[in-house]
């Protein structure tokens, strides 16, 4: 099996989880010039933002790089020919099954690695010919599936012969081995870079999750059919209220429009959507994005050789 440093021609096995609003050209650029996988989210962007992104992340880096196309946004086909038009080297895909993608983005030479939450869209994609998968586990921030990191990596790697990439609850080298453990070749990583120093995001949101304890996050959505991790504060407190009535689809959307951007963006730490994995109380400090990566790539180290001296 083709290991993922050299499917990808990166240096560390870790990855830039792609989230919306947050993982624009700067963090991603950041990320692979410090030897990890930078990933542009496109999250609800149209194709034109998304070629902008593109071309900005290629000012700043001459490492590879990747951008995610999330499927729930009506740009989801735009995006994925943008994709291509650019020539990539990678995407990502979250929230849903990118099977119809899968051709074009395989004939253009796009490296296509879906992110599942499940050992039967693994095998699916890798029917598809995905060159590897994210596996996400529960722990992760935002859209979540419903099984955990601990259960799922294993899972999914004796589902597939592809590579298979951790993601979830993984902050730091600890998480990192473990992973490996289960059978992953690389990691995928969120939370943390939230708190890079290059990550352009608010200050406010920043610091709620270096304040994050482990029982911080809570999970909103369940009611709809897409259950999202975010940090408790008001806002979840009066969607959560709701929930247990009997809110529409129609209401949810009301109050949770626009709210993504306005944590990150506005800094609004009580009204705005702050998407963050169950991993957020780990993260300690704001850091540049080489250091992250260094530090998981040596704590893992550290972490094997405790565990097996
Ligand atoms: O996609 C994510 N995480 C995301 S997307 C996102 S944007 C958003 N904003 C507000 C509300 C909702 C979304 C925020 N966070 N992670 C990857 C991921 N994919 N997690 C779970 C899945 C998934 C779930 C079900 C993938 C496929 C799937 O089923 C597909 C099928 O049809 O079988």
């Amino acid at each position: 099996m083709k290991d993922v440093t050299s499917l990808l021609n990166i240096k560390y096995p870790v990855m830039q989880g792609a989230m919306a609003w947050v993982s624009e050209h700067r963090l991603a650029a950041a990320v692979s010039n410090g030897g990890g996988l930078g990933i542009i989210a496109s999250g609800s962007a149209d194709a034109d933002f998304v070629r902008g992104q593109i071309r900005q992340a290629r000012a700043l880096t001459d490492k590879p790089f990747g951008v995610n196309i999330m499927l729930m946004s009506p740009f989801a086909d735009d995006v994925a020919q943008a994709c291509i038009d650019e020539r990539v080297s990678m995407v990502t895909t979250g929230a849903g099954n990118p099977g119809k993608y899968m051709e074009a983005l395989k004939a253009a030479g796009v490296i296509v690695i879906p992110v599942v939450a499940s050992a039967a869209l693994a095998k699916r994609m890798e029917r598809s010919g995905a060159d590897a998968v994210v596996a996400e586990g529960s722990e992760a921030g935002g859209h979540i599936g419903e099984i955990t990191t601990m259960n799922l990596i294993p899972q999914v790697a004796d589902a597939v012969e592809i590579p298979v990439i951790a993601a979830g609850g993984i902050a730091d080298g600890r998480g990192a081995a473990a992973a490996f453990i289960l059978g992953a070749k690389g990691v995928q990583v969120g939370t943390r870079f939230v708190c890079s120093e290059e990550a352009v995001v608010a200050q406010a949101y920043k610091e709620r999750i270096i304040a994050a304890a482990d029982t911080d996050t809570v999970v909103t959505g369940r009611s709809t059919g897409h259950p999202v991790r975010v940090l408790r504060n008001k806002l979840t407190r009066e969607i959560l209220a709701k929930e247990k009535e009997d809110i529409s689809l129609e209401e949810f959307e009301e109050i949770m429009s626009g709210t993504l951007r306005k944590a990150v963006v506005e800094g609004d730490v009580d009204f705005g959507s702050l998407m963050a994995g169950q991993s957020a109380g780990l993260v300690k400090r704001i850091q540049p994005a080489a250091e992250i990566i260094e530090d998981i790539m040596k704590g893992m180290q550290a972490a094997i050789r405790s565990a097996t001296g």
